[in-house]
């Protein structure tokens, strides 16, 4: 069991009395300076009352294109023995975001996370889940809650970080405010856009914010991403998952290169040597690979070249000298 979480000035003790962060300069360069002089202890009390909190560009350019960077680059890598993401359907998910981001490592483990983590959840948390994922046009997410295991309902406090990578102006994330209080009394998590439009519709807030904006939600609170029809839309984010059970998580992936330090904190929040067996989410096969324009093309290239190698090695060996040459190899 979780001990309790602490009050707003015990936060700001807390603070104040951690250990010089090594990688104080790292929050630096993640962080825009408004962001920098937030109040932990006024995070906490946003969560506890309102259920969220959001900052507008929280992050600096810098930091989101460098995660955008590491998280797109093997995006349509098929078979390179390097870690990649999967296509579902009308979404891209990079699960292992802590294997190729040194920056999202140093976010993910930074004092602002540990210190909102530890202040609403006490001193006992661990990170759940994570991904970098694109959402385009014509996905359709339900209203929901997050406080469930990879399958079923469960009463476990937790939060969810969620930052944009891309502009969003439209699909944002939505949240009931203050429906953390109430949602736990309902043994599901799933809503449907009538009850919420007819029970709720006031208390939607919609989080529209530029590239580099951070949402904080309490995981009792039904929310979702706004359903956009056009095609074209795509919407780029990382989620990540902190709750206070900390024998269980999706299995966490990290680049040891990453572990500047390791404390016990660090150690309990990655998951070092406890039970990791929750399923990953998203769960794909190949059939949830689209076959879109990029995808026809890289499979194209890819059948091009494996049946003009097949049909090479029939040519006779007198000829293919001279087909070489004609090809230029
Ligand atoms: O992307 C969003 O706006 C919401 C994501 C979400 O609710 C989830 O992945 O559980
Ligand atoms: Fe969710």
């Amino acid at each position: 069991m979780a001990s309790l979480p602490l009050t707003a000035v015990e936060i700001q003790e807390a603070t104040r009395n951690a250990p010089a962060h090594a990688d104080d300069r790292f929050e630096k360069a993640l962080f825009t300076r408004e962001f920098l002089s937030v109040d932990i202890g006024q995070v906490v009390d946003e969560l506890n009352q309102k259920g969220y909190f959001a900052f507008p560009c929280a992050l600096t350019p810098e930091t989101v294109a460098r995660i955008e960077r590491d998280a797109t680059e093997t995006k349509h890598s098929l078979n390179v023995n390097k870690v990649s993401g999967v296509f579902s359907e009308r979404q891209y998910y990079l699960t292992n975001l802590l294997a190729v981001s040194k920056t999202f490592y140093d976010f993910a483990t930074s004092r602002f996370v540990f210190g909102v983590s530890e202040g609403y959840l006490g001193d006992q948390f661990r990170l759940k889940a994570l991904r970098y994922y694109e959402t385009y046009g014509g996905h359709h997410m339900q209203w929901h809650t997050d406080n469930k295991t990879d399958r079923e309902f469960a009463q476990i406090p937790g939060i969810i970080f969620i930052f944009y990578v891309s502009d969003v102006e439209d699909g944002e994330f939505q949240y009931v405010e203050g429906s953390h209080l109430w949602s736990g009394e309902k043994a599901y998590s799933d809503y449907t856009d009538e009850f919420i439009a007819e029970n709720f519709a006031s208390s939607v807030k919609s989080f529209r914010m530029p590239r580099g904006s951070l949402v904080i939600y309490n995981t009792y609170g039904i929310h979702r991403a706004r359903p956009v029809a056009d095609k074209n839309f795509v919407r780029k984010s990382v989620f990540f998952q902190v709750d206070s059970e900390i024998q269980k998580s999706e299995p966490i992936i990290v680049n040891t290169e990453f572990v500047s330090r390791l404390d016990e904190r660090t150690s309990t929040f990655l998951g070092f040597g406890r039970p990791s067996n929750y399923d990953v989410f998203p769960d794909t096969t190949l059939q949830s690979l689209p076959l879109d324009r990029t995808m026809l093309s890289v499979m194209g290239k890819y059948l091009c070249f494996r049946l003009s190698r097949a049909a090479f090695a029939r040519v006779p060996e007198a000829l293919k000298p001279l087909l070489r040459k004609m090809i230029g190899k």
